[in-house]
């Protein structure tokens, strides 16, 4: 690279992620195809509009890409319609409330504390100031059960236009059938946020939503899915062909949401990022993504057994998908930033997390979220989970003693090396 100033700082990123094992549960690796589409020609092209129908001129190739994107995710999704121009996750989620919704209307989500997402209408977003959002929750915190017959009493009072299933700090499975019964006696819309575990599903390690009547989702495409960061969503039902699942029709939702999302909000869409997507859809269509995505769940499992063999006290006592949220603060008197610091310190790298019921601030939460697709990605197995464990408990033992991190440092960066990031072949740079 000519700019020696940003060369600098890619070749240090590059070293950290070598020289470290990513935790965070939504971080992942992706191939060096997923990065040479990134960076390809695709990047100087504008093309507001959808394929075939577009504003500028010189679209055959950009056409033709988006399209190859299209049809992999519906294909992967079991999906009648997709948009791939989302920019990320949360644009993915607006599009489809300024779709489906007048102002005032009423959305019903996870709670943040007890799971959900940011965009699910935290009052602090600006969904909040234009509709009402109305939670549920887990029921039973010992086994993250969500309580269903009060999500069914506050469906049936509130009547949610939109019922959300969807987590980003969840460590358990949802129930969809119930999710649909409930839905479909309101008449809500059922939408699934599946950025978590779009790769999960794609893999066939977790259900898909669409099986169980779902009508449309969302995802990032840059967590389990290992694609480019960026945003998708799915519908069931095309234009002129209603859903015949519940009494309401959906035909027109997928042109509702195209329009949401260009021109209502987006602009041109990044079609170096719509290559990238379409590379990454590619690669999650190969069966050995299968392998890849029941592997994210047995390290989980195994990680999660080790770590409360170690005295860690998990939300939920455990996973059924791939993260894990340890509560740390019961476990060991020291909160979630703290750790997450002290990770950092020894090439370990995760995120602090608020808990259910946290009695610490979002800040300095309780809770310290960790993950398993990216270490995955690099190949690490069940038997290697043990020894994550024990560093992770290690350094939070030894906080205090800089000559102990100094050395768990050491041994991560050794362990970290032999297994080379999927990119490392085939770079330019
Ligand atoms: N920031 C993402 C996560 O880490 O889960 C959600 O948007």
């Amino acid at each position: 690279m000519n700019d020696k100033e940003v060369e600098k700082l890619i070749l240090a990123e590059r070293k950290r992620q070598r020289e470290g094992l990513e935790l965070i549960p939504s971080e992942n690796y992706v191939s060096a195809d997923v990065l040479t589409a990134l960076g390809s020609e695709f990047t100087n092209k504008y093309s507001e509009g959808y394929p075939g129908k577009r504003y500028y001129g010189g679209q055959d190739f950009t056409d033709k890409v988006e399209t190859l994107a299209i049809e992999r995710a519906k294909k992967l999704f079991g999906s009648d319609h997709a948009n791939v121009q989302p920019h990320s996750g949360a644009p993915a989620n607006v599009a489809v409330y300024f779709a489906w919704l007048e102002p005032g209307d009423t959305v019903m989500g996870m709670r943040l504390d007890h799971g959900g997402h940011l965009t699910h209408g935290h009052p602090v977003t600006t969904m909040a100031k234009l509709y009402k959002f109305v939670r549920y929750g887990i029921g039973n915190l010992e086994t993250g059960e969500i309580d269903y017959d009060l999500m069914r009493e506050v469906a049936l009072k509130e009547k949610p236009k939109i019922l959300l299933a969807g987590f980003s700090g969840y460590p358990r499975n949802l129930d969809y059938a119930k999710f649909a019964k409930i839905g479909n006696e309101v008449g809500a819309l059922l939408m699934a946020d599946m950025a978590h575990i779009a790769g999960l599903i794609a893999g066939k390690a977790l259900p898909n939503p669409f099986d169980y009547g779902f009508h449309v989702m969302t995802t990032t495409t840059h967590k389990t899915l290992r694609g480019p960061r960026g945003g998708m969503i799915l519908t069931k039902g095309t234009p002129g062909n209603p859903l015949k699942a519940v009494e309401k029709t959906f035909d027109n939702l997928p042109t509702l949401i195209d329009r949401e999302v260009f021109p209502g909000f987006q602009g041109g869409p990044h079609m170096n990022n719509t290559a990238a997507k379409a590379v990454a859809l590619g690669e999650a269509a190969k069966p050995e993504f299968q392998d890849y995505a029941q592997q994210i769940l047995k390290n989980a499992k195994k990680l999660a057994d080790e770590m409360m063999s170690r005295g860690f006290k998990l939300v939920t006592n455990g996973t059924d998908n791939h993260l894990i949220m340890a509560d740390v603060y019961q476990s060991f008197k020291v909160d979630g930033r703290e750790v997450q610091d002290i990770l950092d310190k020894v090439n370990l790298s995760a995120n602090c997390n608020s808990i259910p019921d946290d009695p610490l601030p979002p800040f300095r939460p309780s809770g310290l979220r960790l993950g398993t697709p990216a270490m995955t990605t690099r190949g690490l197995k069940e038997e290697h989970m043990a020894q994550i464990a024990e560093w992770i408990a290690q350094a939070i033992k030894n906080r205090n003693d800089d000559k102990i991190l100094n050395k768990l440092s050491i041994e991560v960066k050794e362990f970290s090396l032999q297994f080379p990031l999927p990119s490392d072949k085939n770079r330019c740079l």
